[in-house]
């Protein structure tokens, strides 16, 4: 069972270090920090946990949510992945899940206005001097579009309870909390160099327009998360539109960040600023939250920046059924973080015997996923495992057991999806 105690602890410990000047305050005054000490730990009380709210029009997401295509928890939309099935490459938008910390927030495009200030421009040290930016503006840019993934950093953390016994607080998602579309927008690289940047430069952060996140009465402040400024000019996207249609408002709108094979929190949705600066920069969202915390990681934890190895089957978790006597084609979605996908191996023996799965398309990029598909010739009935385990061209494969993290993050283990077969 979780140890509310040690996880305290961990918690306590970062942010030991935290006020201890390695960081930048950045928004989490000391007053607050020892208000979070009080009470019973930060991670106990990660967004989506604590407050679960109904969905529906009123509720913080805007788009529908059937339950064909989605399980809600409170501000957060899961992917079911039977709703990929008949599906292209692509996530289509009304199946696409979606993350808020608190509620998308509608914003209006034409008084809409990114804000880029810091100390690494030129000529802009402070918000007040911000270079800004309009829709627009951006529009008039070179356009590009780019396949890419997004991707929670916690998809998966259900099977650290449900595979390993270690169960991990947070929204208990299954493995739908990914989804792959055509981002289209401009590079952030010539945007900054527009703003005027300079060498010393060394990270970023962008920050959301929705609300601040409180957490166990502490604000954690705006959504953001820094990235290092090689990231940043390398392949960063302002993005303006999502599968050729304007950013939804749930995803973002008007403007987000996609960041390619990062965790999906640093996709930054409803952008609103972008700080250069010359020093490293901190945040909550990187040294409280979406860090991997545990017996296995160091007491200040390690950090996280791409997402690791997965596989799914395009099947319902539950009441998955096949016919006995028949030829099945079993079809599934693998993808990493780190490269492309080289093969996937399936089981459908509970492990014991692998064979390998056949490409259906190719995968469109790095950060995307290779579509495959494998026959299964079930010939008793019963209950069955289905296992799928990917390799990508770095060599890095899904493992059977993942250590623990109190966030329960990057799940990437093997995951047992249980089928019957009538
Ligand atoms: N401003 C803002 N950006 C955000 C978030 C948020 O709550 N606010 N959630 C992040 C997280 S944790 C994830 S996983 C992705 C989810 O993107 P999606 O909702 O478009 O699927 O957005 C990220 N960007
Ligand atoms: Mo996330």
């Amino acid at each position: 069972m979780r140890d509310d105690t040690a996880e305290a602890a961990y918690d306590r410990t970062r942010l030991g270090q935290w006020l201890a000047g390695r960081a930048r305050g950045d928004g989490l005054s000391r007053r607050d920090v020892l208000r979070a000490l009080g009470v019973a730990g930060v991670l106990a009380a990660v967004p989506g946990l604590a407050t679960a709210r109904p969905a529906g029009a009123d509720g913080p997401i805007v788009k529908p949510l059937p339950p064909e295509l989605f399980d809600v928890f409170g501000s957060n939309a899961e992917m079911r992945w039977e709703a990929m099935r008949d599906q292209g490459f692509y996530t289509p938008i009304d199946r696409f899940f979606v993350r808020d910390h608190t509620a998308t927030v509608l914003i209006d495009a034409s008084t809409w206005r990114l804000r880029l200030f810091g100390a690494g421009l030129r000529g802009a040290p402070t918000r007040e001097n911000a270079v800004e930016l309009s829709l627009d503006d951006l529009r008039r840019l070179p356009a590009v579009t780019i396949p890419a993934f997004v991707e929670c950093a916690g998809n998966g953390r259900s099977f650290f309870a449900s595979q390993q016994n270690t169960p991990a607080p947070g929204t208990q998602w299954r493995l739908g909390a990914v989804g792959v579309a055509r981002w289209r927008g401009v590079r952030l690289a010539p945007v900054l160099h527009r703003a005027g940047l300079l060498d010393t430069a060394v990270d970023v952060l962008p920050a959301g327009l929705d609300a601040e996140v409180v957490s166990n009465g502490v604000n954690l402040g705006h959504v953001r998360r820094p990235l290092p400024i090689a990231k940043a000019r390398h392949d960063v996207l302002l993005a303006y539109e999502m599968n050729g249609e304007p950013l939804p408002p749930d995803h973002g709108a008007p403007v987000r960040l996609i960041v390619p094979s990062w965790v999906g929190i640093a996709n930054i949705k409803w952008l609103g600023e972008i700080e250069v600066a010359d020093t490293p920069l901190f945040s909550p969202f990187n040294t409280q939250l979406y860090r991997l915390f545990g017996p296995d990681y160091p007491a200040d934890g390690a950090p996280i920046t791409t997402q690791n190895i997965k596989s799914a089957f395009e099947l319902p978790w539950q009441n998955a059924t096949f016919a006995a006597g028949r030829t099945h084609v079993l079809r599934g979605r693998s993808w990493s973080g780190t490269g492309r996908i080289r093969y996937v191996r399936v089981s459908t023996d509970g492990g014991a015997t692998w064979r390998h799965a056949t490409p259906r398309a190719p995968q469109l990029g790095a950060a995307t996923w290779l579509p495959w598909q494998i026959p299964w010739h079930p010939t008793q009935p019963g209950r069955y495992e289905l296992l799928a385990r990917a390799t990508d061209e770095t060599g890095a494969t899904q493992p059977d057991l993942v250590p623990f993290n109190t966030g329960g993050y990057l799940f990437d283990a093997v995951v047992r999806h249980p089928v019957t077969v009538i």
